[in-house]
């Protein structure tokens, strides 16, 4: 069974049948990673099945309106006990979950994710790359369990389904996202207040590391790349959290004329983080140059090289990228 591909029906009847889950999805999670976490979490709760959750690192702070958001673990408090069934959620490999990596390997794994470069490390993998978020497979697997949407799963999976579309505007947004975030929405979920908590709810912090982040905008290539970059001393001047960093990459990409945007992230001395955005080119091949993945408009890698080494060292690949692009060798 190893590294084959699953039906949702196959991991339905399986989901159904156990007792002992260890639900986690990947590290410095994002809304679809929490939301849909969360909504698997309450449904198999609501069955009397054992279950624990686990979002690696803790829960932004702007999704701690979520139902039983306190009921998330971090990695640190997760026993390393037995499992009947470890379900990994939105990551493309298992370097995403590293902390659990370990407990990973030796149990079995359900892999269910819509990143287009993933690895099938599960015993059952369901991959759909044409999901907008692992918030739409969930909500397809609980029907498929034949489980009611209550109130809290639904605001759940609003959740991850709107922050992973950014709010219904990216290429992965489809008839069926919209059909089943119109679901959710007669399920009792207002998308207002939701949205609210989301995308209007920034810290003084948060909106101060913006400034600085974009006072270091450039372009490059001909105004085709812009990047912009967030030291650890800005972090620690402005005193954000390393959740204020996500979303930053966008203001590259929004720029008429940019086909790549990139973030350029310190995450400790001697280790970047780089974020990829595109209108057009596939980013996540660009991402996994550098053993990194993601979605063809949305990807990231991690570089480990001093600041100004890995700038210099990511523009070029993504220079190059751009004109192998434009100019396809055919074989
Ligand atoms: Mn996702």
């Amino acid at each position: 069974m190893i590294n084959s591909s699953s039906g949702l029906d196959t991991i339905a009847k399986l989901l159904l049948k156990e007792n002992n889950y260890l639900i986690t999805s990947h590290m410095n999670p994002d809304g679809d990673s929490v939301g849909s976490a969360l909504a698997l979490w309450i449904a198999l709760n609501s069955l009397g099945k054992k279950a624990v959750l686990t979002t690696i690192d803790p829960v932004p702070f702007k999704y701690r309106f979520l139902p039983h958001w306190e009921e998330v673990k971090e990695w640190q408090e997760v026993e390393t006990g037995d499992y009947g069934l470890i379900i990994v959620l939105d990551s493309s490999d298992l370097r995403r979950i590293e902390p659990l990596m370990d407990l990973a390997k030796i149990q079995r794994v359900i892999n269910i994710d819509h990143h287009v470069t993933n690895e099938k490390f599960g015993q059952y993998n369901y991959i759909d790359a044409g999901a907008g978020s692992v918030g739409e497979i969930i909500y397809e697997l609980l029907k498929q369990m034949k489980l009611a949407i209550t109130k809290e799963i639904a605001m759940c999976l609003y959740t991850a389904i709107n922050t992973d579309t950014g709010s219904f505007r990216y290429a992965n947004t489809s008839s069926r996202t919209h059909r089943i975030a119109a679901d959710l929405v007669e399920s009792g979920v207002n998308p207002a207040e939701m949205t609210r908590h989301i995308y209007e709810n920034a810290t003084r912090e948060g909106t101060l590391l913006i400034k600085e982040a974009l006072s270091t905008l450039e372009f490059d290539c001909g105004n085709q790349i812009a990047h912009i970059t967030v030291t650890l001393e800005m972090m620690k001047c402005t005193g954000a959290r390393e959740e204020d960093t996500e979303g930053l990459v966008n203001y590259t990409r929004n720029i008429q004329g940019v086909e790549i945007g990139i973030l350029f992230k310190e995450i400790c001395e001697g280790k970047i983080r780089v974020g990829f955005r595109s209108h057009r080119v596939d980013v996540s091949q660009l991402a996994e140059i550098y053993g990194g993945g993601g979605h063809p408009r949305a990807a990231g890698c991690q570089v480990e090289k001093t600041l100004p080494e890995a700038r210099q060292e990511v523009l070029n690949s993504a220079r190059k990228f751009l004109e192998e692009c434009k100019n396809p060798v055919n074989g």
